[in-house]
């Protein structure tokens, strides 16, 4: 899954737009603003009557049956609309497809927030091509913003072009990150943000990498770092941050991946990225 800086406004045109991103952005925010009324359905349903939730990976990573039920929702409409397409999803969807376009999906990004009702937890469609993420739509639940991004025609918050963040130094920046379900994983993380936070102006952690990298487009905080993400987690949210201009990378020289995620503004990201390798955070999985 490859993602790089790009911002430029693209003046695509369906014969100049061989991947067909324009259809797969305009399906992605169905998708994704789809799935987000039927969350807030079965929410309202739910009436705050007690959400049952069961244990994944470890006992703090939770699911519920809203997870599982926008998901299917998810994929039913994929397979209707594009039978030939694949489908990669958090809580289970896997189909490789015939067409070259795959989904990735994450049904409710930040699901323990979605539990506590803490409004920080959303849908995130990505469409790749070949590998490639071309379109992304990421939509808050709780909130109903939706930023969406496509391949070479920028980023927005609605249809509010995003440019990233403010221009600060490391020392000034408000840097989010988050922390995997692995208490041992999570004791090494803390010990990364322990060094990191003398030397940066705060840290958030909100619990969705979809709103965190979304959060980076619209310069909402200055960059954002995690170890230990899924493809679901971050494949939209990266576009969506490349496209505003931001610096969106793995550590090393690396691409962004599951071994590190890193999105920042240009004034601090060489800053950020050189601090991380020092400390060693792409080394606590
Ligand atoms: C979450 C991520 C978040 C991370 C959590 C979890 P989920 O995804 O969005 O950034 O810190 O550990 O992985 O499990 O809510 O889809």
């Amino acid at each position: 899954m490859r993602s790089t800086r790009r911002g430029a406004m693209g003046g695509v045109t369906p014969d100049r737009d061989p991947a067909g991103s324009i259809e797969l952005a305009r399906f992605a925010v169905e998708l994704a603003t789809g799935a987000a009324a039927e969350v807030r359905r079965a929410l309202a349903a739910l009436s705050g009557g007690d959400m049952r939730t069961d244990a994944k990976s470890t006992a703090t990573d939770l699911v519920t049956a809203t997870d599982r039920a926008s998901e299917q929702w998810l994929v039913e409409r994929i397979l209707t609309a594009r039978p030939g397409d694949g489908v990669l999803g958090e809580e289970g969807a896997d189909r490789a497809g015939s067409s070259g376009v795959r989904w990735v999906l994450d049904p409710i990004d930040g699901t323990v927030n979605f539990v506590l009702g803490l409004p920080a937890y959303a849908v995130s469609v990505a469409a790749e091509v070949d590998g490639i993420v071309v379109a992304g739509a990421v939509c808050n639940v709780a909130s109903g913003e939706l930023f969406r991004a496509r391949l070479g025609g920028g980023a927005y918050l609605y249809d509010q072009p995003l440019t990233g963040p403010r221009s600060v130094p490391l020392s000034r920046a408000v840097i989010g990150t988050g922390f995997g379900y692995d208490a041992s994983r999570r004791a090494r993380q803390i010990a990364v943000v322990a060094e990191l936070l003398p030397q940066v102006a705060d840290i958030r952690r909100i619990g969705a990498a979809s709103l965190d990298l979304c959060s980076v487009a619209a310069g909402r905080l200055d960059g954002y770092f995690e170890a230990g993400l899924n493809p679901w987690d971050y494949a939209a949210g990266a576009l969506v941050a490349a496209e505003a201009g931001c610096v969106v990378t793995g550590l090393r020289g690396r691409e962004p991946s599951t071994v590190m995620t890193v999105a920042a503004g240009t004034s601090c990201a060489t800053e950020l990225t050189t601090l991380l390798e020092v400390l060693g955070a792409d080394d606590v999985l």
